[in-house]
């Protein structure tokens, strides 16, 4: 009830929330958000013989804040956990998907949060994938653009849908629609396993890794950066590039363990406890044009990308309830949560029943673990309690 409403804002108002430099320095610019399906973090600036990768990604993030260690934090609803926790600053539940589980609760969703703004979602799935337009309806979103409003035939379709490349084009006259200032969120699609891509799309092909899902996967993510750079091009002929905070982020691992070893003849070393949990970091790149930002290697995770945000756009985060931090802010504590219990901190993890220590990769006794292990505990229960119980609702904004 009320009460632990109270509990939960004390909670919130013990996170670090110091002004930075930064504090509004996107204020009142429209906000293209972009999830980047299954990027993984290794991939930015790998070179696979002799050719980037993603040289967009690369080449965009000289010209960024680009948070080099963030960790996904998703469970069973994968890519509408990783939109979740970027819209709510709320774990995701421990089973299924909060997305269809729970689209009925009052959330503080960022749409709701920047009230000036026309939101709109844009995706070229089927729109009940993952009950999207119920829950965009509780985050509140004004519109949600789902396959039904492109144009899509089999020769613009990959796997499960319209081609990044065609998404994006075609969102262009829809973004035109949209009042300023607004909150436009993409949701890709083709990079999605088990990474298919048509012959025309191809200009990435390798043998490097003896697993074809990892060769496989390559492509794709080269495919979706060159349509990642084709859309900024078509923002900027459009003179809808300026006056805009752009923030992409890997949803979710791509490449899941049962591949690891393909993985590992690319990047190496031979599998570790923290290299294997390193696989789980993900790309997280704000841009604003004409602002150099710079890169940020402190532990983090998906959920501090909206108290980022909102401090960017110079909204006070203490004020909604939350448990990401603002990763500009230099003295944030840098641990991350994972659903399962397990954590990550700039000294120690735990994870797979172990006590780790960061630095030189030895294990632990259990005791040097044991306070963020209660943390994480404490943060994942509380999170629950405001989802299960729809706490939200009695602080209505
Ligand atoms: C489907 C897409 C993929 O529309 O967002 O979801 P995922 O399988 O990655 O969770």
């Amino acid at each position: 009830g009320p009460d632990d409403v109270e509990l939960m804002e004390t909670y919130v108002q013990e996170q670090s929330n110091e002004a930075t430099e930064w504090f509004g320095e996107a204020e009142g610019m429209n906000v293209v958000m972009i999830a980047l399906e299954s990027v993984q973090n290794f991939v930015i600036d790998l070179d696979v013989e002799g050719e980037e990768v993603t040289p967009f990604l690369n080449r965009i993030k000289q010209e960024s804040f680009y948070f080099s260690n963030v960790y996904e934090q998703t469970a069973q609803g994968k890519s509408s956990d990783a939109e979740f926790m970027v819209d709510t600053g709320l774990y995701p539940l421990d089973g299924g998907a909060v997305f269809v589980r729970r689209p009925e609760n009052t959330y503080n969703g960022l749409p709701e949060i920047l009230k000036s703004y026309q939101s709109n979602v844009f995706h070229g799935n089927d729109e009940t994938f993952w009950n999207r337009s119920k829950m965009y309806e509780a985050l509140g979103y004004d519109h949600f653009y789902s396959e039904k409003d492109y144009y899509v035939t089999e020769e613009n379709s990959v796997n499960y849908g319209l081609k990044d490349h065609q998404f994006f084009e075609q969102s262009i006259s829809m973004i035109k629609e949209m009042e300023i200032p607004y909150l436009a969120k993409f949701i890709t699609l083709t990079n999605h396993f088990p990474f298919l891509l048509d012959d025309e799309d191809q200009d990435f092909q390798t043998n490097a890794s003896s697993e074809p899902i990892v060769n496989r996967y390559l492509s794709t993510v080269h495919y979706l950066d060159k349509s990642l750079e084709s859309f900024f091009e078509r923002l900027k002929e459009e003179e809808m590039y300026e006056n805009t905070i752009f923030v992409l982020y890997g949803d979710h691992y791509g490449i899941s363990s049962e591949y690891e070893n393909g993985l590992n003849e690319l990047i190496g070393p031979s599998a570790t406890p923290l290299s294997r949990m390193e696989n789980k970091r993900v790309p997280v790149l704000i841009h604003i044009p004409g602002l150099k930002g710079n890169t940020v290697d402190k532990v983090a995770g998906q959920i501090d990308i909206r108290a980022t945000v909102l401090h960017l756009l110079g909204e006070k985060t203490e004020e909604y309830m939350s448990f990401g931090e603002n990763l500009l802010n230099e003295n944030r504590k840098g641990m991350v949560v994972f659903r399962n219990g397990d954590y990550i901190s700039e000294s120690t993890m735990y994870t797979n029943g172990q006590c780790y220590e960061i630095d030189h990769g030895n294990q632990l006794e259990e005791e040097e673990c044991e306070a963020e292990r209660n943390q994480a505990r404490d943060e994942l229960h509380l999170s629950d309690l405001v989802i299960k119980g729809d706490w939200l609702r009695f602080k209505k904004k």
